[in-house]
């Protein structure tokens, strides 16, 4: 996501905007034009270049929270408590590999190389979802992860099944197909322990909610007057909804399956407010928040050293690959 770079480019008053021609002057209306129509954008279309960086960003640092997203949840493989958990995990982490895949690619379609948005990662460079640095202390870690990352996540997703970049907008409906069943198999699996567990299974899951639910609504992304790439974003319908009205829906969302469970949300001062029609809730710790983002949660170093270690030892199958492709291509050339 090479931050500084894309946050200046092209805003007003940057002494580097480039002066458009009347050319580019009548296609930026044009594009215009369709996005206020509401028509998909295509990678062959023209397509301003801010719009362009702000999809690779997001998208890419959308694959990314994907991948990484793997690992405090993979951690629990081999720990599963039962036959049935650990292969429904396994598929669950299995599929947040195939989410960074067609992110990837939907992100590829903008020009930027998979190597490049990788290198971006591994140098850090480029951000990944703040709750990914997270550690996961217990089983009910696995669930509440289902439960609450997921279900914000769907909250924040399904709205960009409507963005206007076809391939993102494509890749989306699918990735909210798979979370949907996440969300679910993680709110059952804490359900199982609540109802049918132990006293010791059931502080275990209050415990993994205490520690996890500021984390998860923080995910939404800071408040709209302090998020400096929302009005743009929707302006372009990359984003449809706000990251404070997506945060509120989550939360009083939360507020009647955590009553269902059985479990507290950490948090003295959510209300029900009849007025506002919505819940009200405490202070949210942005300090924390930034100093996630800026590379010093509980487990930034660790997961970027597990992402690295990970591309190094693939790099046989990725050189095997490059050189059974240039054994192929006197074949190829033949046919
Ligand atoms: N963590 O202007 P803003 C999953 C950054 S995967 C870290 O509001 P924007 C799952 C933001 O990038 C979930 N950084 O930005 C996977 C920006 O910095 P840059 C991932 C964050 O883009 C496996 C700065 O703060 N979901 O669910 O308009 C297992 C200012 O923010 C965060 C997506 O990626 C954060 N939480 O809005 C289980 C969804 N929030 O880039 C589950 C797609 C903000 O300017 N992304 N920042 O240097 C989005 O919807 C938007 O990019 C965001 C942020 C709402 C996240």
């Amino acid at each position: 996501m090479y931050t500084q770079a894309m946050d200046t480019m092209g805003k007003d008053g940057d002494a580097r905007k480039p002066v458009r021609s009347a050319d580019e002057m009548v296609q930026e209306e044009r594009f215009e034009a369709r996005i206020a129509a509401g028509d998909f954008v295509e990678p062959k279309d023209w397509m301003p270049e801010h719009y362009r960086k702000t999809l690779v960003r997001q998208i890419s640092q959308h694959a990314h929270s994907e991948i990484v997203g793997m690992l405090p949840e993979g951690n629990w493989i081999t720990r599963a408590p039962t036959l049935k958990r650990k292969a429904i995990l396994l598929a669950k982490v299995q599929d947040e590999g195939g989410h960074g895949l067609y992110l990837y690619s939907a992100a590829e379609t903008l020009g930027t190389s998979r190597d490049q948005m990788l290198d971006a990662l591994h140098t850090g460079k480029a951000k990944y979802s703040s709750i990914f640095n997270y550690p996961t202390l217990t089983w009910a870690d696995v669930g509440v992860i289902g439960w609450l990352v997921d279900g914000a996540a769907i909250m924040n997703q399904v709205p960009i099944c409507r963005c206007s970049y076809g391939p993102y907008a494509r890749a989306m409906i699918r990735i909210c197909r798979e979370e949907s069943f996440h969300q679910r198999q993680g709110y059952e699996s804490l359900l199982t322990m609540m109802e049918k567990g132990t006293d010791a299974q059931r502080s275990m899951v209050q415990d993994a909610v205490n520690r996890w639910w500021w984390p998860s609504i923080m995910m939404f992304g800071p408040p709209d007057d302090q998020s400096p790439n929302s009005a743009q974003s929707m302006r372009w319908g990359i984003k449809r909804v706000s990251n404070d009205e997506l945060r509120q829906r989550f939360i009083d969302a939360s507020v009647e399956q955590a009553k269902l469970l059985g479990v507290t949300l950490p948090d003295p001062d959510l209300k029900w407010n009849a007025e506002r029609q919505h819940h009200d809730f405490g202070k949210i710790d942005w300090d924390e928040f930034w100093r996630v983002v800026g590379g010093n949660g509980p487990c930034n170093r660790e997961r970027l050293a597990a992402r690295v270690q990970a591309w190094e030892d693939g790099a046989w199958v990725r050189e095997a690959a490059l050189a059974y492709a240039r054994k192929q291509e006197p074949h190829a050339q033949a046919a």
